[in-house]
Parts: C-alpha cells; sequence; structure tokens
C-alpha cells in the first residue's frame, strides 16, 4: 500500500483528485481501515492503528506536494510575462450601408436634422395615397408593390416618405427630418435591382422655404460626402409629391467619368431626386399651404455606397460574403 501511494503519478489535476478519492476521501481506503480497527483483537489494535495512520500521513504529504507543484506550475505559466499584449478576439466588421447610413445622418445632423422612423408594413394612405399617388397611379401596380395578402389596405412601403407623411400629420412645425430605413420594390434581382433597398428621405417644412435652400443643403451634402472636386449635376424632373420636381447626378466614381455599365457609359450617375413639397400634400396631412411651404429629396443608401466604395454589384450588399465584409474592417 504505501509502495503505491509513494509510486503515484500525480502530475495533472485529475490524477490528483482521484488519488485523493481512492486515499483520502470520505469512502476512500483509509477511511474504511480505520473503520474496521473496532474488529482487530484489542492486542493488535495498536499496532495496526499506528500502521494505518503512517499511510494516512504518507498519503497526505504525497497529495500536498503533488497539489503544491501543480499549483506553482500554473503560477509560472500565468507569470510568464503580464506585460505581453493579449491574444484579440476576432471582431466583425460594420456592413458598409450601416456605415454610410451614419456618414448621412451625421453631415445632416449638422444643419439640424433629427431621424425619424415608421413601420416596414404601410397602409394605402400613408403610402400611396397622401403622397399624391392615387388609385390609378401606375407606381401603384402588383409589379412594382409588395401587397399584404391578409389586408389589401396594406402594403411594404415602397419609400420612407410614408414616415414623413406620418410626422407631418403629427402637426408640430417646422419640421427638420430624414428617415433612413429599409423599403420594398417588386423587381427581379440583378446587379443593379433588388427586391429591397435602403433610402434616406429628408424633409424639411417652415415659413418661406425655397428652392435656393433646397439646392444649397444638396450641395453641401454631395461636397460633405464625395469632397469638394465632384462634378455635380442638377435638372429638371417630375415626381408626384414634389412641384418643381429635380434630380442630382454626380461624376460616376466607378469609371472616373470615363463611361462603365454603372454609369450606362455617359460619366454621370443619378444619386438623388428632389422638390418642393406638393401643396396637395400638405393640405392632405393638416398643413396650410398658403403659411407653409417646404422641400423633400430621397436618395439610395446603396447608390451612394457602390460610389463611394466602387462597388459595382449591388447583390453583394446581401450575400454576406465574408471576404467583401472585412474589406470594410476598421471602417466606421
Ligand atoms: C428618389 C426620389 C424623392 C421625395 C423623394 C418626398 C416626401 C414627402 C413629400 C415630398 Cl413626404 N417628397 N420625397 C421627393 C422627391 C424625390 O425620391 O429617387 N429616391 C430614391
Amino acid at each position: 500500500m504505501l509502495g503505491e501511494i509513494e509510486a503515484a503519478e500525480l502530475n495533472t489535476e485529475t490524477a490528483l483528485e482521484s488519488f485523493r478519492i481512492r486515499f483520502l476521501g470520505t469512502r476512500g481506503i483509509l477511511k474504511s481501515f480505520f473503520g474496521s480497527l473496532k474488529d482487530i483483537p484489542a492486542g493488535n489494535r495498536k499496532g495496526y492503528g499506528q500502521q494505518i495512520n503512517g499511510l494516512k500521513i504518507a498519503a497526505e504529504e504525497k497529495y500536498a506536494a503533488a497539489k503544491a507543484a501543480l499549483n506553482q506550475h500554473e503560477t509560472k505559466l500565468e507569470g510568464e510575462d503580464p506585460t505581453l499584449p493579449g491574444t484579440a478576439p476576432p471582431v466583425g466588421s460594420r456592413h458598409p450601408l450601416s456605415i454610410i447610413r451614419s456618414q448621412i445622418i451625421r453631415i445632416f445632423d449638422r444643419l439640424g436634422f433629427t431621424v425619424a422612423e415608421g413601420p416596414e408594413i404601410e397602409d394605402d394612405w400613408h403610402n400611396f395615397t397622401a403622397l399624391n399617388m392615387p388609385p390609378d397611379h401606375p407606381a401603384r401596380d402588383m409589379q412594382d408593390t409588395f401587397y399584404i395578402s391578409r389586408n389589401p389596405d396594406w402594403v411594404l412601403r415602397t419609400h420612407t416618405s410614408s414616415v414623413q407623411v406620418r410626422v407631418m400629420e403629427r402637426g408640430k412645425l417646422p419640421i427638420r427630418i430624414i428617415c433612413p430605413g429599409r423599403v420594398y420594390r417588386n423587381e427581379t434581382v440583378s446587379a443593379r435591382a433588388n427586391s429591397f433597398f435602403h433610402q434616406v428621405e429628408g424633409l424639411f417644412i417652415d415659413r418661406e422655404v425655397s428652392f435656393a435652400d433646397l439646392k444649397q443643403t444638396l450641395y453641401h451634402f454631395v461636397h460633405a460626402m464625395f469632397g469638394l472636386e465632384i462634378g455635380i449635376r442638377f435638372r429638371p424632373s417630375y415626381f408626384p409629391f414634389t412641384e418643381p420636381s429635380a434630380e442630382m447626378d454626380i461624376t460616376c466614381l466607378i469609371c472616373k467619368g470615363k463611361g462603365c455599365p454603372v454609369c450606362k457609359h455617359t460619366g454621370w450617375v443619378e444619386i438623388l431626386g428632389c422638390g418642393m413639397v406638393h401643396p396637395r400634400l400638405l393640405e392632405n396631412c393638416g398643413i396650410d399651404s398658403k403659411t407653409y411651404s417646404g422641400y423633400a429629396f430621397g436618395m439610395g443608401i446603396e447608390r451612394i455606397a457602390m460610389l463611394k466604395y466602387q462597388i459595382s454589384d449591388l447583390r453583394l450588399f446581401t450575400e454576406n460574403d465574408i471576404r467583401f465584409l472585412r474589406q470594410f474592417s476598421g471602417v466606421s
């Protein structure tokens, strides 16, 4: 028995614990030896007792020494060099659309715009009718809009203008908001189109808001986003919710204006639509169009991100290929 105790190899925590249970535990060998002491004839009891005591001391000493050696090993490892940097755990990166959205919000925040949000499932009034898009308007076509089958009055919002309608209806003036969010269109997925994308719309309503205010705000935005050297075109357009309406193009940053599929070989890409809020819209939302005027604009976040990072296929934003996403690590 003494030989077994002395020979035990206790160089791991598990071995140490099995040793303790086997010899020193409450159901261990030594406990049972002490328990059988009473059955030993009185004459031999003393000698027997001394023998098990000797075994017990040997086991305890062996145990204590092995435990100390193990602990020392651990302390040595920990104590190797506490000033060395730790192993950095792998962290993810921000999605490019999230980075661009934050940048847009920051630029408009400095101009006094606050962020407003609203539901992605909208009713017909907030998504279409209030925005001067009557029931026979082509944009309402099933081919462009996802309808909710449970309720024919519900759609997946096709723009975040619906959020702006809700803010106008609340009736607190003036209004200076931007509305970032996901919007849905029933499109065949390709390099240029997806069934959903992300938008930032802006709305400014106050007394005497002019087209010049709109223009200088958007010029400032484009310069803050793409730098002062960027080429800008501002041209007339049409939207049912604004009058007059305009669109803004910038130099195609994918081909630097030389011509490529993204700019359809024109060297220019459209980045936003805008205009003076149609008076009928103000009246629809209970705002007096004789006292108040306003401007509005809308842009796609994907488009801005594509130009900023030279991404030529929309599908990259939703595939979540780790090799694509990793390129944005450290960017915020
Ligand atoms: C585009 C064009 C636009 C608006 C959005 C708007 C919203 C309200 C009132 C008036 Cl509540 N207008 N939004 C106006 C003009 C253009 O977006 O190409 N978006 C990606």
